[in-house]
C-alpha cells in the first residue's frame, strides 16, 4: 500500500535533508518531484497540480526557508497536505439511526462488493457489539447469494434467506421487516455488480433505495483501477447519492492514487479500506494515519488500536507480573501467540512500524502460518508440568514431543531455545522500565503485544536469521 509514493516522495525528500537553508528554487524543484510521483502514482491531475501549488505556496511564504531543519518542516506540510486531501478526520458509519440500520453495498462487478459486506458485518459485530444481518440481493449470478451465505456462516453471522427467483427490491424490503423481528440493528445490503455503469442496475439501485432508504449507500470500489474507481464513484453519485466509499484492494495497489483522488474528485468521504481477501480485512480510513504511511512514518496507532482490542489490562498486568519473577511460561507463550494470530498476520503488523516497513515485505504469511501451525503442535504435545517448567524439558522429552507433534527434535530445540532467549530479551525490556515498551501498548499494561512477537522467535526468526 501506498509503497510506489512513498519511495518517491522519500527520495524526493532526501535531496534535501540535512539541508541548512532553503531558497524558493529549492523548494519548487522538490515539489515538482513530488508532483510527478502523484501523476506517476494515478493520482487525479489537478488533485495533484492543487496539491503540489498549496505545499508550496506555504513553504515559500512560510518561516521553512529561514527554518534550521527545511527538510522537516517540508515533510510535516506534506503530511498536512495528504490528510487534508483525504479528508482529514475519520468519517464515521452514520449508525445514530432508529434500528435497523440500513447499509447498502454498490459497485461494479468484481469490486468487492460481497466481500466487504462479510468484512463489514464482522467489524460491526465485533467492534461496534452491534448484530448485523447480511442480506444477498444479487439474484443474477449464479452462485452469488450462496457465496455471501457461505462468508456469514463462517463469521456466525446471519444472512437473509434470499432466493434467486426474488426480485431485489422485494428482498430488501422483507430482509429489512426480518431484521425487525429477529433484532439484528444493522443490515447489509450486497447487491450485484455490472461490467460498468448501466441504467439497468441504476434503476434497481435506485428502486431499492426508495423501497428501504439506507442511512447508508457505500460505493465499493476498485484501489487497483486508479482513476477508473474515481470516475466510477463519480457516475455513482450522480444518480445514488453516496455517503461514502469503501476502497478495496489497497493491498495490491502499491501506487494508492484512487485513496488520494477520491475525496478531492468526490467530496465524498472514504470510510473503509480493503486491504486483503480475508474477514479482517477491512479497516476504518483515518486520514491522518494514511499521510502517515506514504510519508513511512509507521502507523503505530493502528497497531496500538488493534493490540488494545486484542489485550486487556488484566492480561498484559498479569503478564508483566510474571515476566518480573521469571515464571512466564509455555501455556503463556501460547497465549501470547493465538493473540497475536487473531492481530493480524505479522507482516502487516510490522508494515506499520516505522523502519520496519521494507522487512514486512520480506515475509511470506504462508510460511508464517505453518511456522505458527508448528510451534502451536509443539506445545501442544507438551504436558502441562513441561509447559510450565521448561527446565525439564530433557533429551528424552524433547524426542517425545518431537513425536508427537510431528515435528523434528530440532524444530523443538529450536523453540526452546528462542523461548529461553525471548525470556531474557522480555525481562531486559522490563528492567528499562514500564516506558521502555509499555507506552506502547497503552501505558503500564503493555508488553504483552511485543512480547509476543518476540515469541514467534524474534523479529529475527521471521527472516531466518536464526
Ligand atoms: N487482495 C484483495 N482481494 C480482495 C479484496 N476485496 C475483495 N477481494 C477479492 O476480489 C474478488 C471479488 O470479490 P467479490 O466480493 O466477490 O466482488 P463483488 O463486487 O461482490 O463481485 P460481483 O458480485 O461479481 O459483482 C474476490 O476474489 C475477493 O477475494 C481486498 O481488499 N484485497
Ligand atoms: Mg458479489
Amino acid at each position: 500500500m501506498f509503497d510506489f509514493l512513498h519511495s518517491k516522495i522519500e527520495g524526493a525528500i532526501n535531496k534535501i535533508r540535512g539541508r541548512g537553508v532553503l531558497n524558493a528554487t529549492d523548494v519548487e524543484a522538490v515539489m515538482k518531484e513530488v508532483r510527478t510521483a502523484l501523476l506517476e502514482a494515478d493520482v487525479n491531475f489537478k488533485v495533484a497540480k492543487d496539491f503540489c501549488a498549496r505545499v508550496t505556496e506555504k513553504a515559500v511564504g512560510d518561516e521553512v526557508l529561514k527554518s534550521l531543519t527545511p527538510d522537516q518542516h517540508i515533510i510535516k506540510l506534506v503530511h498536512d497536505e495528504l490528510k487534508s486531501v483525504m479528508g482529514n478526520e475519520l468519517a464515521e458509519l452514520n449508525l445514530r439511526t432508529a434500528p435497523p440500520v440500513i447499509i447498502m453495498l454498490a459497485g461494479l462487478q468484481g469490486a468487492g462488493k460481497t466481500t466487504t459486506a462479510a468484512k463489514l458485518a464482522r467489524l460491526l459485530k465485533e467492534t461496534y457489539k452491534r448484530s448485523p444481518l447480511l442480506v444477498p440481493a444479487d439474484v443474477y449470478r449464479p452462485a452469488a447469494i450462496e457465496q455471501l451465505k457461505t462468508l456469514g456462516k463462517n463469521l456466525s453471522i446471519p444472512v437473509f434467506d434470499s432466493q434467486p427467483t426474488d426480485k431485489p427490491v422485494d428482498i430488501a424490503i422483507r430482509a429489512r421487516d426480518y431484521a425487525t423481528k429477529n433484532v439484528c440493528d444493522v443490515v447489509i445490503i450486497d447487491t450485484a455488480g455490472r461490467l460498468q455503469i448501466d441504467t439497468q442496475l441504476m434503476d434497481e439501485l435506485r428502486q431499492i433505495n426508495a423501497a428501504v432508504m439506507p442511512t447508508e449507500i457505500l460505493l465499493v470500489a476498485d484501489a487497483m483501477t486508479g482513476q477508473e474507481a474515481v470516475n466510477v464513484a463519480q457516475g455513482f453519485d450522480q444518480t445514488l447519492s453516496l455517503t461514502g466509499l469503501i476502497l478495496t484492494k489497497l493491498d495490491g495497489d502499491a501506487r494508492g492514487g484512487a485513496a488520494l483522488s477520491m475525496r478531492a474528485v468526490t467530496g465524498k468521504p472514504i470510510k473503509f479500506i480493503g486491504s486483503g481477501e480475508k474477514s479482517d480485512a477491512l479497516e476504518p480510513f483515518h486520514p491522518d494515519r494514511m499521510a502517515q504511511r506514504i510519508l513511512g512514518m509507521g502507523d503505530v496507532l493502528t497497531l496500538i488500536e488493534k493490540a488494545v482490542e486484542q489485550v486487556s489490562v488484566e492480561d498484559s498486568e498479569r503478564l508483566e507480573k510474571k515476566l518480573k519473577k521469571d515464571q512466564f511460561t509455555f501455556e503463556d507463550f501460547l497465549d501470547q501467540m493465538r493473540m497475536i494470530k487473531k492481530m493480524g498476520s505479522i507482516s502487516s503488523l510490522m508494515g506499520m512500524i516505522p523502519g520496519l516497513n521494507k522487512l514486512a515485505k520480506q515475509v511470506d504469511p504462508e510460511k508464517q502460518e505453518k511456522e505458527f501451525a508448528k510451534i502451536e503442535a509443539i506445545i501442544l504435545s507438551m504436558t502441562a508440568q513441561e509447559r510450565r517448567d521448561h527446565e525439564i524439558l530433557n533429551g528424552s522429552r524433547r524426542r517425545r514431543i518431537a513425536l508427537g507433534s510431528g515435528t523434528k527434535v530440532e524444530d523443538v530445540n529450536k523453540l526452546i531455545k528462542q523461548f529461553i532467549e525471548m525470556r531474557k530479551v522480555m525481562k531486559q525490556m522490563m528492567k528499562m522500565g514500564p516506558g521502555a515498551l509499555g507506552g506502547l501498548f497503552g501505558g503500564g499494561g503493555g508488553l504483552g503485544g511485543l512480547g509476543g512477537m518476540g515469541g514467534m522467535g524474534g523479529l529475527g526468526g521471521l527472516f531466518g536469521k536464526r
